[in-house]
């Protein structure tokens, strides 16, 4: 029987953001997730994995009470305790710990495990009302970002639901029927209703590359190259739009010439991609009016990422494609919504002298390694919400040296007892977003969305937002939203940025904020940059020191991790469909579905390493190696191998994952993570 039904906001990390129908049993019990049929952007469609959240939420695995770790770190022994000793556990050690260090030892860690703005960023409140260390949240969006800015100034573009209007799409560098759903109900529609091409450019056959008509199989880190020799070809053949450019691009004559040695043999001996193929896709590129970019960021996350990056989003301008219905390119949509965060984050109470940390780096922050920490207090105390680094971040070799460290507390606030909770000191329970209230801006669509708790929260679980208010007050801060409950501060949050009232949104469920004068859709007054026009020649080291020396216009930039006589294959570590990161990977059905940590091999390099079909292999570099199971698969070039993630490091043979081989490097210009620029090499184990 069922109570009745309640909408809701997908809160996981992902550009969809679905808005969500719950199927509600009793005030503590969920059954099936709909993704809502009146959102024109959800659709009605949402992933599976979300479907069957009642998996998820009433997992009997669940942390319910606050721990105190008994055993070593990373064991599984735990007593419980209560609240009241594990908030004076928690504030007495950063008590201690900056009585010793200064108020900078101490370090909250976060990212997106929710993607609400209440619950996501209000650890940044007690970050700024106490001055502990800041930190550089550049795990997941920077890389793509520093690239998609470096021409166009703000992360804006073409409305996602335009897609359905477009006669070409084509998907680079992301696996959207894994990754965003959503993204496939906008291709199907035009590829329905007006028989749409649809591209995918991936490394390997992905299920989106799988669904598509067309399947662009670069070598990772070599997207630079193919874009711009479609962009050589647009202009050789008469393609780009000069009147176009001549109005809205910068740099638009030093373009050319510097394409001109830039000829798809060129970019074949880079990127092992067909001459024939780079020609023809450039071909309908230019014939096409309605050519529709959307902007994945797998081939950000690599040391010439942001240079990829960009190079892409300047197809759309030497095409001149903005200017038409279902033509341009999207990234993100970040740059339309109109946030003000202040009370959040108690913005008026950050000092910009307190320094920032990494967050990519944890590996060497925590041990000491990394030059910022380098220049002040060790970290030694720790709150992390959201988040998991002990398996996602990258380095896991140093990640879990500096957790492991003696003189490092650590609090976890998390649904369940991950690997990172593991390591803690203290571990608190955490509610679900079906048992709070909270407010997203959706990457991949224009929509404010804003839901209510449906269910109470089970056991001795507590939200993030009333766990930060009580350590604050705990801990001698205050501030003015340490007062106030969610629905009081997402109303003031909703009010203070110009949008209606909590109650009003709860009801209105979403808004849709795009930019509704067609002029604005189509950049017709310009770019967001300071000249009005897209930079064609980005000034990388406007962005960040590191970008100094490096090449402005659309290029191979050759600093990737390259591939050796001793590492001769690039790996990619792409996400799993049935997991999140590594959310979902506590739920039986998507460990089923994904089997074991697995290596996809092209069969000719595993029959020259005498590898077969399921075979035990180690792969490997300087950091260490691990052991998977191979799947001989040739839907990837030979020189690159696929390992899907993100696993536990528990389900390794030898109790460390993937990213024990991936690199804390930083990319040039604004830093970042690079998941997927790794050279390995591969052996029968
Ligand atoms: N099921 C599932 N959904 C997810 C996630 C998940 O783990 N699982 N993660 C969520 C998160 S946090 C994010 S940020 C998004 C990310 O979603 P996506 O935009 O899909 O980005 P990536 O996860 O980095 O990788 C996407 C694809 O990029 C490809 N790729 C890697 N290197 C290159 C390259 O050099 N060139 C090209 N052309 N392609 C390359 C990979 O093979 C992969 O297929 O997805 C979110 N959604
Ligand atoms: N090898 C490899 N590594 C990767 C990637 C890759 O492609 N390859 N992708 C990278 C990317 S793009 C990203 S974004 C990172 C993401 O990595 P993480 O941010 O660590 O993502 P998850 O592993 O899903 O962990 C999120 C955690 O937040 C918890 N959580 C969810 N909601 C709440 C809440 O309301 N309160 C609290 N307290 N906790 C909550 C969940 O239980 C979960 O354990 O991983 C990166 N790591
Ligand atoms: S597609 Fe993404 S936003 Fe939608 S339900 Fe699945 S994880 Fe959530
Ligand atoms: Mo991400």
């Amino acid at each position: 029987m069922l109570l009745d039904t309640v909408p809701s906001v997908c809160p996981h990390d992902c550009p969809s953001a679905c808005a969500l129908e719950v199927e509600r049993i009793d005030r503590s019990t969920i059954g099936r997730i709909r993704g809502a049929a009146a959102n024109d952007y959800t659709a009605g469609v949402i992933c599976a994995k979300v479907a069957r959240y009642a998996e998820r939420v009433h997992h009997p695995d669940r942390l319910m009470k606050p721990l105190l770790r008994t055993g070593p770190k990373g064991s599984t022994q735990f007593k419980e305790i209560a609240w009241d000793e594990a908030l004076d556990r928690v504030a007495g050690a950063f008590a201690e710990a900056t009585a010793k260090h200064g108020a900078e030892t101490v370090w909250p860690y976060y990212f997106a495990g929710t993607m609400g703005l209440v619950n996501r960023d209000g650890i940044n409140r007690l970050r700024n009302v106490m001055g502990y260390s800041r930190q550089d949240a550049n795990i997941c969006t920077t890389v793509v970002r520093a690239g998609w800015i470096a021409g166009m100034g703000d992360v804006k573009g073409t409305d996602p639901r335009e897609m359905a209007k477009a006669d070409l799409i084509i998907m680079w560098g992301g696996n959207p029927v894994s990754t965003q759903v959503n993204v496939m109900t906008h291709v199907a529609r035009a590829r329905k209703e007006r028989g749409a091409h649809f591209v995918v450019v991936d490394p390997y056959r992905t299920p989106s590359a799988e669904a598509a008509d067309e399947h662009v199989m670069v070598r990772p880190g070599t997207d630079g190259a193919v874009a711009a020799a479609m962009m050589h070809v647009l202009f050789r053949d008469g393609h780009a739009d000069r009147a176009y450019m001549a109005r809205f691009a910068e740099n638009v004559a030093e373009l050319e010439a510097h394409l001109k040695p830039r000829t798809p043999q060129w970019a074949e001996a880079i990127s092992g991609v067909p001459a024939a193929q780079i020609e023809a896709l450039a071909k309908r590129y230019g014939e096409t009016q309605r050519a529709y970019i959307r902007v994945g960021y797998g081939f950000a996350r690599s040391r010439n990422g942001p240079m990829q990056v960009h190079a892409v989003a300047c197809l759309p301008t030497v095409g001149g494609k903005w200017q038409y219905e279902g033509g341009g390119a999207l990234w993100k949509v970040d740059g339309y919504y109109k946030v003000d965060k202040s009370l959040i984050e108690a913005t008026d109470r950050l000092d910009p002298s307190t320094r920032v940390l990494d967050m990519s780096r944890i590996g060497p922050v925590l041990t000491g390694e990394d030059a910022v920490v380098c220049q002040g207090p060790p970290v030694t105390a720790m709150l992390i919400q959201n988040t998991n680094p002990v398996a996602v971040a990258p380095d896991t070799g140093r990640v879990l040296k500096g957790f492991n460290r003696d003189d490092l507390f650590v609090a976890v606030h998390e649904q369940f007892l991950t690997e990172t909770a593991r390591h803690a000191d203290v571990v608190l329970p955490a509610t679900t977003f079906l048992e709070h209230a909270d407010l997203y801006t959706a990457g991949g669509h224009p929509h404010l969305e804003v839901h209510d708790a449906v269910i109470d929260a089970p056991g001795e679980c507590r939200s993030n937002h009333r766990l930060l208010n009580e350590l604050t007050l705990k801990l001698g801060g205050d501030h003015p939203s340490c007062h106030m409950n969610e629905a009081e501060l997402l109303d003031a949050t909703l009010r203070r940025s110009g949008y209606p009232g909590f109650a009003e949104m709860v009801e209105r469920r979403w808004l849709d904020i795009g930019p509704k004068e067609e002029a604005d859709r189509r950049f017709a007054n310009g770019f967001p940059t300071p000249s009005g026009k897209f930079r064609f020649r980005a000034d990388w080291s406007a962005l960040g020191p590191s970008g100094a020396g490096i090449e402005g216009f659309p290029d191979h930039v050759d600093i990737v991790d390259r591939a050796t006589g001793d590492k001769p294959f690039r790996m990619v570590t792409a996400p799993a469909r049935n997991y999140l990161n590594t959310s979902f990977t506590e739920t039986a059905t998507s460990k089923k579905r994904e089997g074991r940590p697995t290596v996809m091999l092209h069969p000719d390099a595993a029959a020259e390493l005498d590898v077969e079909e399921g075979a035990r292999v180690r792969l490997g570099n300087g950091q260490g190696s691990v052991v998977l199971h191979a799947r001989l698969f040739d839907g990837v070039q030979k020189g690159t191998v696929i390992v899907e993630s993100v696993w536990p490091n528990a389900a390794f043979e030898e109790g460390v994952g993937i990213n024990l081989l991936t690199s804390a490097d930083s990319p040039p210009p604004m830093g970042g993570a690079v998941f997927h620029d790794t050279a390995v090499w591969v052996r029968k184990a």
